[in-house]
């Protein structure tokens, strides 16, 4: 059995060989994860009758067998979570990663699944729920709820606040080698979708629609959240004149790419350019001035999910202040636990790139459920052409 730096049990069954092992890559080298697949397309499963959803009036007590199975985007939970959990609770964990929010939607829309827990990206609540694919949470195994920041409580993606817990939070932006753009400093879009040609080959994108379409409009100074088709042509346009120039579009190996100068620079997300940092100091993150995204990706429950109390439990566990302290410490995003703050360094509650003030321009991306399929089209045309 593999073991963390403090001897904590790991299920590992997968490795990838070759990969470097650093601060926080315990898991993305094997992830946590169960046997590939093995979380996937169980059609016609009816392994559970606690998969129902609950209402108040009937909630069910019966004691679920002692499994969690986490669906989470990759580079996305501190080492040591996990086992911890599972040492705490005696639950084992089954950890398994996607990349992007359209992977994560086309998998649960595909057939019932035994998930617990996914982490979809607020924009895609409204959806999930309109599609019947995600259950109203246990809050009544959930006390530390009361440690989220209000913010975060009954929002717009889910008023009634029923079908969502935030995990972290973040900004879309650029990450660059300061030693390798002209100037030594990124402030503007401009410097992607106008890029030096120094940097030819060196460039990635997110290889996800929703991001890369509304940092594009954005950059073409749109309505960051437009289904105009004349909007999104120039899109299209837009990144296929820029696509001779990219090296690919990645939504999770470029956090080594960027550390290990394959790439100089790349479209990504708050918190993985900063676990880019730090393996590289020459790596630095934008948001950029013309504005950017904003995003949360939020803890919900499947509806075929077989243990939604351990969903529960496990969300309860990292509402705790020093729990959620060390995961947002390990992956550099936002974290939605105020009380978490106090037990994180001073200079990361302090840095406006994780934190950033009010007067940053951050738009919410809110993607309806057509806009959803349209974007992705537009998306899936510039991939291939
Ligand atoms: N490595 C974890 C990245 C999580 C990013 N989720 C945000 C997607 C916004 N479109």
């Amino acid at each position: 059995m593999a073991r963390d730096r403090d001897g904590n049990e790991l299920n590992l069954l997968i490795q990838r060989p070759g990969a470097r092992v650093g601060r926080r890559q315990i898991l993305r080298v094997g992830a946590l994860l169960g046997a590939a697949g093995a979380l996937e397309g169980c059609a016609g499963d009816t392994s559970s009758s606690s998969s129902q959803p609950q209402s108040a009036t009937t909630l069910d007590d019966r004691p679920e067998e002692k499994v969690l199975n986490f669906y989470n985007w990759s580079d996305y939970i501190d080492d040591k979570t996990i086992p911890s959990y599972q040492k705490a609770t005696g639950i084992k964990v089954n950890y398994d990663n996607y990349s992007t929010n359209e992977d994560l939607l086309a998998k649960m829309r595909a057939g019932r699944t035994r998930y617990d827990i996914i982490v979809p990206s607020d924009s895609f609540v409204p959806t999930y729920v309109k599609l019947g694919l995600i259950q109203p949470i246990r809050f009544d195994l959930i006390p530390n709820a009361k440690n989220l920041d209000p913010k975060f409580v009954k929002p717009g993606y889910d008023p009634e606040g029923k079908y969502t817990i935030p995990w972290q939070w973040g900004t879309d932006g650029i990450g660059y080698n300061t030693t390798k753009v002209p100037g030594g400093t990124v402030d503007s879009w401009k410097a992607l979708f106008e890029p030096d040609q120094n940097l030819d080959g060196k460039i990635s994108m997110l290889d996800e629609a929703a991001s890369v379409i509304g940092d594009t409009l954005i950059y073409l100074g749109k309505d960051p959240n437009s289904n105009d088709d004349a909007d999104l042509k120039q899109v299209e346009e837009t990144i296929r004149a820029l696509k001779p120039k990219l090296r690919k579009f990645t939504s999770d190996t470029y956090i080594d790419e960027l550390a290990g100068n394959e790439t100089w620079l790349a479209q990504g997300w708050s918190g993985d350019v900063f676990q880019a940092q730090d393996e590289n100091d020459k790596v630095a993150y934008a948001i950029p001035k013309e504005g950017s995204a904003v995003f949360v990706d939020v803890m919900c429950v499947p509806k075929s999910a077989p243990h939604p109390k351990n969903a529960a439990k496990f969300m309860n566990y990292v509402l705790e202040p020093r729990v959620a302290a060390a995961i947002a410490e390990y992956v550099s995003y936002g974290t939605p636990v105020p009380e978490a703050k106090k037990f994180l360094p001073k200079e990361m509650v302090e840095d406006t790139s994780i934190y950033p003030p009010e007067s940053t321009k951050l738009h919410v991306v809110t993607l309806t459920g057509p806009q959803i399929q349209k974007w992705q089209q537009t998306f899936d045309a510039i991939i291939s052409g």
